[in-house]
């Protein structure tokens, strides 16, 4: 990890704020905020591991495994979270990963093709998925691919067995050459050091180009999971991370992402102060609780965020700096 981001980060926290809000005002419109919406279309009984996640098999977290969702299903869904007013619908998928000719895949790629008619940016997280499959989902209208680091490459032995960092790599790289947008972040709180948080931003930050969004998730400790009896991370350790993410990854949305029902109001203002652009929006996550729409409308209407005018200043077109 570089000194020069452990530097960032261990600056008083006012002057590591100072420093993120200088790089987000030059980059970005000051009120504009992402709101995401978020599917599970296929939830529970993974093959893998991830010591966090209450979706894997391996775990008893008390998830019904699910088969994947119809078409119409989740274009109704789609439907009902434009009407709400988010800009992008993400669709999770508990696998491993896919390839591309099964049935499987088909039928997803028959979902992205229904959602984007409706004109929303449409993002997936299916897991591990060849160059062919990435090109094939962007035929089909995929505005995004999720696939987060989700820690250092030192620590992630410690929360997986099942796959390799270098496996998470591997379709990184056939996202962004399949000409995908990126969304590719990870979590804090589960065990790792602060040297380890950096490391992944420094990881990320060495993407060409860095991903377009970055989700920084909190635990949220699923019960019957390995990490279940984790002690959430203190609220300044976030605010550390989501600042440096911001000066390390200026021109990358920062998703404050899972674990907003475990912070105050106060303490996601100062993250959105820090540097955080986006947010997952509506009452559920993939299998977690995520603030009711009407908690969050009523926050960023409190904070004068403008939703879904999440631009940069020189897509926006007048304001390039
Ligand atoms: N199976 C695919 C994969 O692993 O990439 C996609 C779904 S997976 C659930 C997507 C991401 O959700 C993970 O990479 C992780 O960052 C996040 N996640 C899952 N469970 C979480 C938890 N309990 N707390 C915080 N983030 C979590
Ligand atoms: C991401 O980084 N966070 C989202 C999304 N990408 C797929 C998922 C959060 C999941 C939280 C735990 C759950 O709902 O099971
Ligand atoms: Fe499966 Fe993804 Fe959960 Fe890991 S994070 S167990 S790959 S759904």
């Amino acid at each position: 990890m570089s000194t020069s981001l452990r530097e960032i980060h261990d600056q008083p926290l006012f002057d590591l704020l100072q420093q993120a809000r200088e790089t987000h005002l030059r980059h970005w419109n000051s009120a504009d905020i992402q709101l995401c919406s978020l599917l599970s279309i296929k939830t529970g009984g993974c093959s893998e591991d991830c010591s966090y996640c209450a979706q894997s098999a391996r775990h008893q977290a008390g998830v019904t495994p699910d088969k994947l969702m119809g078409a119409d299903e989740v274009v109704a869904a789609a439907r009902a979270a434009k009407e709400l007013g988010v800009s992008r619908f993400c669709m999770g998928a508990a696998w491993r990963g896919v390839r591309e000719g099964t049935a499987q895949f088909e039928s997803v790629l028959a979902i992205i093709r229904a959602v984007a008619a409706l004109g929303i940016e449409v993002c997936v997280t299916l897991g591990h998925i060849s160059a062919a499959a990435a090109r094939a989902l962007k035929a089909a209208g995929l505005h995004t691919y999720n696939h987060n680091l989700d820690t250092s490459p030192e620590f992630y032995p410690n929360i997986v067995t099942t796959h390799t960092f270098e496996d998470r790599l591997r379709t990184i790289h056939n996202v962004q050459r399949a000409g995908l947008s990126l969304c590719c972040g990870g979590i804090i709180g589960m065990g790792e050091s602060v040297d380890d948080r950096l490391r992944m931003l420094e990881v990320l930050a060495g993407f060409e180009p860095p991903p377009d969004s970055v989700p920084i998730n909190t635990l949220v400790p699923m019960p019957g999971t390995p990490l279940e009896n984790r002690k959430p991370v203190d609220v300044f350790e976030l605010v550390r991370i989501i600042a440096t993410a911001r000066i390390a990854l200026p021109r990358s949305k920062v998703r404050l992402s899972a674990g907003r029902t475990l912070l105050s109001r106060e303490a996601q203002a100062l993250c959105f102060f820090a540097g955080a652009n986006s947010i997952f929006f509506g009452g559920k996550l993939l299998t977690a609780d995520n603030p009711s729409a009407d908690e969050d409308l009523q926050l960023l209407a409190a904070l004068g965020l403008a939703p879904n005018r999440a631009g940069s200043k020189s897509e926006s077109g007048n304001l390039a700096s």
